[in-house]
């Protein structure tokens, strides 16, 4: 429980009362701009959300990006590294994202710095063959955060306690995986997914599925909707469907996949209730969303 001063003066004089308010007022002047934090909750990162800050190009917080070569590592198959820039914020929470069969780090590279400058650690990779399966890419994301929390040059500025996982088609099915054999994960979100397998009751993970109306390579009907109806009905899960969209809505900058998964990642990886506002009650259909799904409130 977290106790302010003036709840705990007691009998102060006048003066007391002021010194202590004069405080507070000091302890707000050092605490503000991008790197205020909640004193009651030690996650939060930025300022407080709008509508409008989740649907901007770019978030608070200068980007900066590492290449990763394909040699330097095992697992996987590099990627690009972006993080904030600046450290006056402590460590932050971090995701991997891995790209669909036959496709590279390129299709999914516009969520690094977008989600980067939200105040994430955002790492896109290569798997190591474009053909590799969603089970070998969920084991691949996974190598990539072990890789970004224990050897990566940004390592310090990563929070190992709070990572998630997103990836486009065979990616998102492996995003799947990943969660299912990593339940410590904080979040998962799988972008027009593709996964013969239909059954996550394993997972404990805090899942948002997007998926696109007009998808004729992963169809909603066999892919995202039964993969959303396999989680457990018990689990923080969404389900959204783009209108007006192809399996490659995701290979490009998208403000509804991007403002959703912003409030998706701090909602869940920093525990920020600030973002509840913008996912309960669920997004109505409307021009860009064609159905949404899922419990509210959240539970965990
Ligand atoms: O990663 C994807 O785009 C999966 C869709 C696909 O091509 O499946 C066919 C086997
Ligand atoms: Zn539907």
């Amino acid at each position: 429980m977290h106790q302010h001063p003036h709840t705990s003066r007691r009998k102060g004089g006048r003066l007391a009362g002021l010194t202590a308010a004069l405080a507070v007022v000091v302890g707000l002047t050092t605490l503000s701009g991008p790197g205020a934090h909640a004193a009651d909750n030690p996650y939060e990162r930025g300022p407080a959300p709008t509508e409008s800050s989740i649907e901007a190009l770019r978030g608070p917080y200068a980007v900066s990006d590492i290449s990763v070569s394909s040699l330097s590592v095992t697992g996987f198959g590099g990627g690009t590294i972006y993080y904030p820039t600046s450290t006056a914020d402590g460590t932050f929470g971090a995701i991997a994202v891995s790209p669909g069969f036959t496709a590279y780090e390129s299709s999914i590279a516009w969520l690094g710095p977008r989600l980067a400058s939200q105040g994430f650690v955002v790492f896109t990779i290569d798997t190591r063959t474009t053909l590799d399966q969603p089970d070998s890419r969920g084991e691949q994301l996974l190598a990539a955060l072990d890789y970004l929390t224990q050897r990566s040059a940004v390592r310090g500025r990563v929070d190992s306690s709070r990572l998630g996982v997103m990836g486009h088609s065979m990616g998102g099915g492996g995003t799947l995986e990943a969660a299912k054999d990593r339940p410590s994960l904080q979040a998962a979100i799988p972008l027009t997914p593709w996964n013969l397998d239909k059954t996550w009751p394993e997972v404990r993970t805090p899942t948002l599925i997007f998926g696109a109306d007009g998808d004729t390579i992963a169809p909603v009907s066999s892919h995202a909707e039964p993969l959303y109806t396999g989680l457990p009905s018990s689990l923080d899960r969404a389900y959204l469907e783009l209108n007006g969209a192809s399996h490659f809505t995701p290979n490009s900058s998208n403000t509804t996949i991007a403002k959703y998964s912003i409030s998706w990642l701090k909602r869940f990886i920093d525990n920020d209730t600030r973002y509840e506002q913008f996912l309960c009650p669920l997004p109505r259909p409307s021009l860009t969303i064609e159905e949404s799904r899922g419990n509210c409130p959240h539970t965990s």
